[in-house]
């Protein structure tokens, strides 16, 4: 890994987690309603997938904030979405569930669990019959891997070779329901190996995150078919805020807190000498104004006007539909 890289990476993870922690605040206070899923010890997921998948399309599940930050979005219009203002990314209309920006050809997240996926694999048809070299990438969590929607999606996704990669962040849990009591086996790149390659990796690794989804990056765009990626990770927080976690055990919580994938990052980028010690105290300086700054613009900007009910519910100009 280079030095840039990794900065980069630190950068992003970094931000993604004050950012996550000022919505917990805010929600604490009354400022963010709704469902708020934060994404706080994955971020090497969302962060090494965005680095390594930067073309093509992305669809994702609820717990994307992080996700959207690497891919580009400003932070700005992310805080003000869950703030539920006009200026948020999707005017105030989705909220923390659903961040939507099609100039990022990022097309998140998605409510229904699994919901996203058939969808992912649509749209890695079109792109295989435009004859597009950029591709799919579906994120989705263990849970959805129970789900009818996911193996459809696969079967068919394999059996006409499309251009997709399917991004599992297993963190072992559904909500409170442990994978392994609602699947045979907890280790879930077994579902996918007989259809396309298929591999589990440490999700709490940024490095082996950007670089697994490299290789897959490379195969989609070959033409030679989907690639399944399983990564290990673990959320610190409970699923959403109504959620306090306690079905999980502090001993399992201790185990993945000392694989943090910030803290590890940082650790071995100073052991190797690759990024001086400066850097990480500039970067958090700056990390920290900038996210007050997101929450300064969420909470001064103006509400949605009450017209903007009927606005964008039906399509007016629907200029791309086949007749
Ligand atoms: C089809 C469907 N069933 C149930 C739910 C309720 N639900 C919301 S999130 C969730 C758990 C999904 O867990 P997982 O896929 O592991 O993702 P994670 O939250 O861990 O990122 C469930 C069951 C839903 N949103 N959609
Ligand atoms: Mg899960």
């Amino acid at each position: 890994m280079n030095s840039a890289r990794v900065k980069t990476f630190y950068y992003l993870m970094k931000l993604g987690r004050e950012f996550e922690l000022a919505a917990k605040e805010q929600y604490m206070q009354g400022n963010i309603a709704g469902f708020l899923h934060l994404d706080i010890g994955q971020e090497a997921c969302s962060v090494g997938t965005m680095q390594a998948f930067d073309k093509g399309d992305v669809f994702t599940h609820y717990r994307e904030h992080v996700l959207a930050i690497a891919r580009g979005m400003d932070p700005k219009l992310i805080m003000a979405e869950l703030f539920g203002k006009v200026t948020g990314v999707s005017k105030g209309k989705g909220g923390s569930m659903h961040l939507f920006e099609p100039k990022l050809d990022f097309y998140g997240g998605d409510a229904i669990v699994a919901g996203h996926l058939p969808i992912a694999t649509g749209c890695a048809y079109a792109r295989k019959i435009e004859g597009e070299m950029a591709g799919v990438f579906a994120i989705f969590g263990d849970g959805a891997t129970n789900a009818g929607a996911f193996f459809e999606s696969l079967n068919i996704a394999a059996a006409w070779k499309l251009p997709i990669i399917f991004f599992c962040e297993n963190n072992y849990y559904a909500i409170g329901t442990r994978i392994g009591w609602v699947s045979p086996f907890e280790e879930l790149y077994h579902k996918a190996r007989h259809y396309m390659p298929s591999k589990r990796i440490d999700g709490m690794d940024v490095c082996e995150v950007y670089q697994v989804v490299m290789e897959a990056k490379e195969h989609i765009e070959e033409g030679l078919g989907p690639y399944f990626i399983e990564a290990e990770t673990y959320r610190y927080e409970g699923h959403s805020m109504s959620d306090n976690g306690k079905y999980r055990s502090e001993e399992e919580m201790k185990i993945f807190k000392s694989r943090d994938p910030i803290e590890n990052l940082k650790k071995e980028a100073l052991k190797l000498g690759i990024v001086e010690p400066e850097y990480f105290e500039e970067t958090d300086k700056k990390v920290a104004k900038e996210i007050e700054e997101a929450v300064e613009f969420a909470a001064n900007s103006p509400e949605p006007d009450l017209s903007e009910l009927y606005e964008n519910v039906y399509c007016k100009e629907c200029t791309n539909v086949v007749p």
